[in-house]
């Protein structure tokens, strides 16, 4: 299959995120994604290439045109307020509820409006990599339009915290929504499945209430996990939407077995919702060594989640999401590539 890919990615870099009450050294860094690039040359999984640009209508299918607005300006407001000594702009205060809210156009309004966590910095080059990320995964979608069995989009920054008017979670624009909206606008039936440890909050609120695009995420227990507010087993959509949202949540320490059976119920339900074209958030954060998450998926569990991704017999799309072993993430994003592919 194809992959696609923009080094413009590179530009994304920020030193820190501030999580636990301090800043750590951040972890989705541009090593992670060279890392999958290196992979799937070496396996030969196919041709990588640099990816078309689409402009922003695409984007703003998905997206406010207020939040698009933002992350373009917000690094260079950022310096003119702080100067270029602080590199990356973090939110430190939010419109919480219980005080009367009113919202200016100062650098720091507007960071709290539109983000809603502290661990997704803006940096220099930020808005350039997130533009370049929804152009890969509309590269993706364009050559699964025009008949492609599967392609992987190398996307980065990750897109499935982002939602119409909010970023956060480590992203800002939502690759696979817009992905998956260009090609409900060809005229295609998409569903998503999310198999990030992460439930895939932005990509659930952008199709809750949607009777046109099926979102299913097997995620981590958000009784426990990040994203915390979102994930919970009874949210099924809403209005037209109702039934098209299925969330499959599992506790800390769960291994192959019974994610499989949560792969098993989530692709039974994506059968019945009857797509056209599939697209997957691929997160690699299940990993048993994933140093920020807590499932425990073995190296070669991957070939076996491909080769059922496959089992669905479905035009399909892959986005890169999470996944931050750095020793591992080439290897075990080509193994889910190559039990599809192999299959
Ligand atoms: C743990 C705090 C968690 C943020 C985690 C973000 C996860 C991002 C991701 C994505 F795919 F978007 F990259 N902090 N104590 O992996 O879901
Ligand atoms: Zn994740």
């Amino acid at each position: 299959m194809k992959t696609f890919y923009s080094d413009a990615h590179l530009r994304h870099d920020p030193p820190e995120e501030f999580e636990m009450g301090r800043l750590h050294p951040a972890v989705e860094i541009p090593l992670r994604a060279e890392r999958v690039k290196a992979s799937i040359i070496q396996r030969d999984l196919g041709p990588v290439m640099a990816p078309e640009e689409f402009g922003d209508e695409p984007i703003l299918r998905v997206h406010d045109s207020d939040l698009v607005t933002f992350l373009g300006e917000a690094h260079d407001h950022w310096r003119e307020k702080y100067g270029d000594d602080a590199p990356a702009a973090i939110p430190s205060a939010w419109p919480a509820r219980g005080l009367k809210e009113r919202r200016s156009g100062h650098i720091e309004s507007r960071l709290g409006t539109f983000a809603f966590d502290t661990a997704t910095p803006i940096v220099k080059g930020t808005w350039a990599a997130a533009r370049a990320g929804a152009n890969v995964a509309l590269s993706a979608a364009q050559a699964i339009r025009s008949g492609d069995r599967a392609a992987f989009a190398l996307t980065r920054p990750p897109g499935h915290h982002a939602s119409a008017d909010v970023f956060g979670g480590y992203c800002y624009l939502n690759n696979i929504a817009i992905a998956a909206q260009w090609l409900a606008d060809q005229g295609m039936k998409p569903a998503i499945l999310d198999v990030d440890y992460h439930h895939g909050n932005g990509t659930q609120c952008l199709f809750y209430d949607r009777p046109d695009v099926f979102f299913t995420s097997i995620h981590a227990d958000p009784a426990v996990a990040f994203p915390h507010f979102l994930g919970f087993a009874d949210e099924t959509g809403e209005g037209m939407g109702e039934g098209k949202t299925l969330n499959i949540p599992l506790p800390e320490g769960t291994e192959w077995p019974a994610y499989e059976e949560g792969l098993f119920h989530a692709l039974a339900a994506i059968k019945k919702f009857g797509p056209d074209v599939l697209l997957v958030s691929l997160g690699l954060d299940t990993y048993e060594a994933d140093p920020i998450s807590r499932f425990r998926l073995k190296q070669n569990d991957y070939f076996r989640m491909g080769a059922i991704i496959e089992d669905a017999k479905l035009p399909t799309l892959f986005t890169f999401e999470g996944g931050y072993n750095i020793d591992a993430i080439g290897t075990i994003t080509a193994n889910v590539l190559q039990g599809f592919q192999d299959t």
